[in-house]
């Protein structure tokens, strides 16, 4: 029969072969305790938990003063007296106390004999001890683990075990559902509720509680069921209690020196996006009975088991770098964690906390979206879906600029109207107006990069004919109403390139190239289509009202756009003007590597300087390898790099990459870490304020491009790799097309293994050597990285 199994002093209901703790490369450990608000919050953004659904942050069960715990579902926001939408904190379900003689054992309060939290990454499983001493001399440990199902997203559990260490007595112990919850705000100190309570409830083995965003009526609803489920022959008094928008269900047991205690909280979480409003309740209160029923070890295999199947797809195995490899897991872990299920896009700090509000920028698809496509392209596609879902806010943003077809927002939520907030508290806190929303227009064609990319890898036409050539068409019609005639050439004028130290700037060399590019694949598409599917361009184009003599002008911008290339030198000028700017190389570094601002020049003035905040032209040839030679990357890395203060944290990654490219090979290794480490290292001193997607999206990026050397070249897979000297070998998979390739680079021979339905031979070329590959064989090539 099954019982409860005992692991050194703590009993588990779950065996450990299911809940026992990875081997070390797949764990986080956070040992110790500070006090302050930002180190809390800081271990709480890294020990997130999530399934895509939602994101828990690993906050301390007792949330100590200085706390932000906080539970996010995707794409629920709310504006109410919020500037712009955010995204809503919403109730939640881990809380957890325990009194006794009349006070608290909290870690901020007792002083501790021993505390660890350790997320393991293999299992998305959050484990927690903590031995508190409380001021009365008596000493309490605390085991916590806690999970958020991946196989299904509404689930979540909290295992724990408490054992008095040195007494005898009564022990309250109090854990419910939280709805007074509030979001930090965009500004210090603000506090902005975005939920009112719709219905609290209680029965004799759940607790209910339901919510709704103010603005949207979007309701929330939570079930919980916390009960004792070891040692039943105990003294036990059970009272739920609820105060306001808040649940409280108190378990006061009498304990006994030495013993453990063992409690089990179930909780269940949906929205009425997927529930129908009038039946949350019951709904809930079904799922939470078939989980109890089910029992919570049933639930927790099927848990393991699709982490199992996620890892297998999307691990990266570095062999001979430690470190390199548990960072690349981290990241890949805040990428597994946070796969869209539902056509929704991806905030700049994921799901991990309110930083940038939960705003969609391009960060997603040209940072984070790569991941998916090669790993999991249905992922992919619903990103790209909530692309076109939005397609009728980015009309709107065009028609109130005074421009025609759709403009996708720099900062998107739920409508993808712009909801970038008009002013910000900017470095060296001055508080200012908020140009990016109005100017850093390349987010339009970095949203059908992304597109392009996906439609590129997974060949899924699908899409294309039913949502990617309206998205294509109309964002390049929009392009068109944008660009402005200078006669004999046309112009961008007053955007802002990547680089945002420097606004309203003419022919922003990344944007006018991308755009080129974006209407350029749009001319070719319409011909092409027309000539394959005429059907269905006619009908498109009806109800488009689009005409060839339009796409004909399209073709006509594109080829007219300015672009400042000196074949010379190889250099491209970031903007008209740039190269006129003061010119300063940064040579000085602080402690942390960070560059120093060179005397004289600060984040006011540094507009009139060629400094600048992140890769901009470098981001250019990244994003088309095979457009600018070898001598352009190697100038333009060399140029750039030097006045890069890397203030965003969207620029080390493409540093790597290019530094690569460029065979600064030391250099790309150092950007790579920087990128790798981004938040586990908390490298820009914000990290309480949430996960930088981007960074961890370009890790991926930055391993697989960059050292794995992976492109798409015509249609065909190709493969530059080169390793650091420590690396033994770098194994990866990917998805190409409908077939799967495992790549395992070494330092002068790859192998590769491509796996398909089909014996067949696939060009790849390696450098500059074509192989044909036979599917389903392994084969060794050898090559060169000279
Ligand atoms: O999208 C980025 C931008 O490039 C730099 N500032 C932060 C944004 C969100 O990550």
């Amino acid at each position: 029969m099954e019982g409860y199994t005992a692991t050194g002093s703590a009993y588990v209901v779950v065996p450990d072969e299911i809940v026992g703790i990875s081997s070390e490369e797949w764990l986080l450990r956070k040992r110790g305790f500070r006090r302050s608000a930002r180190h809390i919050q800081i271990t709480e953004t890294l020990l997130t938990l999530g399934n895509g659904y939602l994101n828990l942050r690993g906050g301390l069960e007792e949330r100590p003063p200085g706390h932000s715990s906080g539970l996010y579902i995707s794409g629920i926001y709310d504006k109410s007296e919020a500037d712009v939408e955010e995204m809503v904190r919403c109730p939640l379900w881990t809380d957890l106390t325990l009194w006794s003689e009349g006070e608290a054992f909290c870690l901020s309060g007792c002083s501790r004999v021993e505390h660890e939290q350790v997320l393991d990454m293999k299992k998305g499983i959050l484990h927690r001890t903590t031995t508190y001493r409380h001021a009365s001399g008596r000493i309490l440990t605390l085991e916590t683990l806690r999970m958020v199902m991946m196989h299904n997203v509404h689930l979540g559990c909290m295992l724990v075990t408490i054992t008095p260490r040195n007494f005898s007595g009564s022990l309250r112990v109090f854990s419910g559902l939280d709805g007074e919850v509030c979001n930090r705000g965009f500004f210090e100190g603000e506090m902005l509720k975005h939920l009112q309570l719709e219905k609290i409830e209680r029965g004799r083995h759940f607790m209910y509680l339901e919510m709704k965003t103010r603005e949207q009526g979007i309701r929330i609803a939570e079930a919980a069921s916390w009960r004792l489920v070891s040692s039943p022959m105990h003294q036990l008094k059970w009272e739920p209690r609820i105060y306001g928008e808040r649940f409280t269900s108190e378990i006061t047991i009498d304990v006994r020196k030495g013993e453990s205690y063992s409690f089990e909280k179930l909780a269940v979480v949906t929205t009425s996006r997927e529930v129908p409003e009038k039946e949350m309740m019951k709904d809930s209160i079904c799922r939470l009975r078939s989980f109890v029923k089910r029992g919570v070890r049933a639930e927790i295999e099927e848990h393991v088991g699709a982490w199992e199947k996620l890892w297998k797809q999307a691990d990266v195995v570095v062999e001979g770098d430690w470190e390199a490899q548990r960072a690349i897991r981290f990241n890949i872990y805040q990428l597994l964690i946070n796969s869209p299920r539902t056509p929704t896009g991806i905030g700049a700090k994921f799901l991990s906390s309110e930083g940038y509000m939960g705003h969609v920028f391009w960060d997603t698809e040209i940072f984070i979206l790569p991941f998916y496509i090669y790993n999991f392209p249905e992922s992919a596609r619903q990103m790209l879906l909530y692309r076109y879902n939005t397609l009728p806010g980015a009309r709107k943003n065009a028609r109130n600029m005074g421009y025609r077809g759709a403009k996708y927002a720099w900062e998107s939520a739920t409508t993808g109207e712009d909801v970038t907030p008009r002013f910000a508290s900017k470095l060296e806190r001055t508080i200012r107006f908020i140009y990016t929303g109005r100017e850093e227009d390349h987010i339009v064609s970095d949203v059908i990069f992304g597109l392009e990319r996906y439609f590129r890898v997974t060949g899924d036409e699908a899409f294309l004919f039913d949502y990617g050539l309206e998205m294509i068409f109309l964002t390049a019609r929009f392009w068109a109403s944008r660009v402005v005639d200078a006669g004999d050439r046309y112009e961008i004028r007053c955007v802002i390139g990547p680089d945002e130290f420097h606004e309203h700037v003419d022919n922003n060399a990344y944007t006018n190239y991308l755009v080129k590019w974006h209407l350029n694949l749009a001319v070719m598409l319409f011909r092409y289509i027309g000539k394959t599917h005429p059907d269905l361009l006619d009908n498109l184009a009806v109800r488009l009202e689009l005409t060839g003599e339009e796409v004909d002008s399209w073709l006509e911008v594109s080829r007219g756009l300015k672009l400042s290339r000196d074949r010379e030198s190889g250099l491209i000028e970031q903007f008209d003007g740039y190269f006129d700017l003061r010119d300063y190389e940064l040579s000085r570094f602080d402690r942390s590597g960070h560059p120093v601002l060179p005397r004289g020049v600060t984040y006011r003035n540094i507009q009139s300087t060629q400094l600048i905040k992140q890769a901009d032209v470098l981001m250019l040839l990244l994003l088309f390898p095979h457009a600018f030679s070898q001598k352009e990357i190697i100038a333009n890395f060399t140029y750039y790099e030097k006045r890069t203060v890397h203030k965003s944290s969207l620029s080390h990654c493409i540093h790597a990459m290019m530094g690569i490219r460029a065979k600064k090979r030391l250099r790309a290794y150092s950007f790579f870490m920087k990128t790798a480490l981004f938040d586990l290292d908390n490298l820009h001193k914000n990290t309480d304020l949430g996960i930088h997607a981007a960074a961890v999206g370009g890790t991926w990026q930055a391993v697989i491009y960059g050292f794995g050397g992976l492109s798409i070249k015509s249609d065909r897979l190709a493969l530059n790799p080169w390793l650091p000297k420590k690396w033994r070998s770098l194994s990866f998979s990917v998805h190409w097309r409908s077939r799967a390739v495992d790549v395992t680079v070494f330092h002068n021979r790859v192998a590769v293994l491509i796996h398909s339905d089909e014996e067949e031979n696939i060009p790849l070329s390696l450098y500059r050597k074509m192989y044909m590959v036979t599917t389903n064989m392994k084969t060794e090539l050898p090559y060169c990285a000279s």
